[in-house]
C-alpha cells in the first residue's frame, strides 16, 4: 500500500523523515539540555520541551516537508497551520498510555493532523506508538468504547522504524505509546497541524525569535501563520 493510502485507509503511516538522524539526535539533545524549566513539562512517564520552531535550524526542515504537507492538504482538506511542536522524551520503564484521540469532532481544531519524528528506532520494547487500523473513521472514542484503555486492543498495530523516521497520523485514529521495557529513553518530535481558524496549541507569532525569523522561508512563514 503505498503512503497516501495507508494514511487513507489505516489513519498512519511510517516514511523516512527529512533529517539525518545522527545529527537530530545532537540537536535535540543539546536542545533540550539549554530549555528553560517553563518551557519544561515532567508528566508521569515523559518528559516535554515546548517550541521546536525556535530551537534549532537543525528543526526547520520537519515541519515543511511536503510529505507531511500534502497529509495536511489531504485530511485537513482546507487552509491549516502548525498547532504546536515539541519534544517528547518516553522515560524507560513507563507503562503505556491509554488509547485516546488527539481532538474530539466537535472540536474547532478537527480535522488534526498529528507527526512524530523518531529521533531514536521505535521499537517494539521501547513504547513504539500503537494505533488501531481504521478508527479515525469510527464516530465513537476509546473512552466510549473500552474499559481498560491501557490494555492492547485487538487489531492494534505498532508503528515501528528506524530512527529519522515520520509517523504521521490522523488525529482521530485511536493510538497511545506503548510500554518503555527497554533500558534507554524513546526520543521523538511531536507536532499537530489543525485549520488555520482553529486555537493553536503554541502562540508561535509571539514567541519567535529574530533569529528564527530571519532564516524562515515563505512556506514556513505560512504555515507558523505569521
Ligand atoms: O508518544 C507517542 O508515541 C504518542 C503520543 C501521543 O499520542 C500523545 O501525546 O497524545
Amino acid at each position: 500500500m503505498d503512503a497516501t493510502s495507508a494514511l487513507q485507509e489505516q489513519g498512519f503511516v511510517v516514511i523516512p523523515g527529512p533529517a539525518r538522524h545522527d545529527l537530530l539526535a545532537n540537536a535535540y539533545t543539546a536542545a533540550v539540555a539549554s530549555a528553560t524549566s517553563d518551557d519544561i513539562r515532567i508528566g508521569s512517564t515523559s518528559t516535554k520541551v515546548n517550541d521546536f520552531v525556535n530551537r534549532g535550524a537543525e528543526f526547520d526542515s520537519l515541519y515543511v516537508f511536503a510529505p507531511l504537507l500534502e497529509a495536511c492538504c489531504r485530511v485537513i482538506g482546507r487552509p491549516f497551520k502548525l498547532s504546536s511542536l515539541h519534544a517528547r522524551t518516553l522515560r524507560p520503564g513507563s507503562p503505556a498510555q491509554e488509547l485516546h484521540v488527539d481532538v474530539p469532532r466537535d472540536s474547532a481544531d478537527w480535522p488534526l493532523l498529528g507527526f512524530i519524528l523518531m529521533v531514536d528506532e521505535f521499537r517494539l520494547d521501547n513504547g513504539a506508538t500503537r494505533f488501531v487500523p481504521g478508527s479515525h473513521r469510527w464516530s465513537g472514542t476509546p473512552e466510549d468504547t473500552i474499559s481498560d484503555l491501557r490494555a492492547e486492543y485487538n487489531g492494534q498495530v505498532l508503528a515501528c522504524g528506524p530512527a529519522g523516521s515520520l509517523l504521521i497520523f490522523n488525529g482521530s485514529a485511536w493510538h497511545g505509546h506503548t510500554a518503555n521495557m527497554s533500558s534507554g529513553p524513546r526520543r521523538s518530535l511531536q507536532g499537530a497541524f489543525i485549520p488555520r481558524d482553529g486555537r493553536a496549541g503554541t502562540d508561535f507569532a509571539a514567541r519567535m525569535q529574530p533569529e528564527t525569523r530571519a532564516r524562515l522561508g515563505s512556506i514556513a512563514q505560512h504555515v507558523l501563520a505569521l
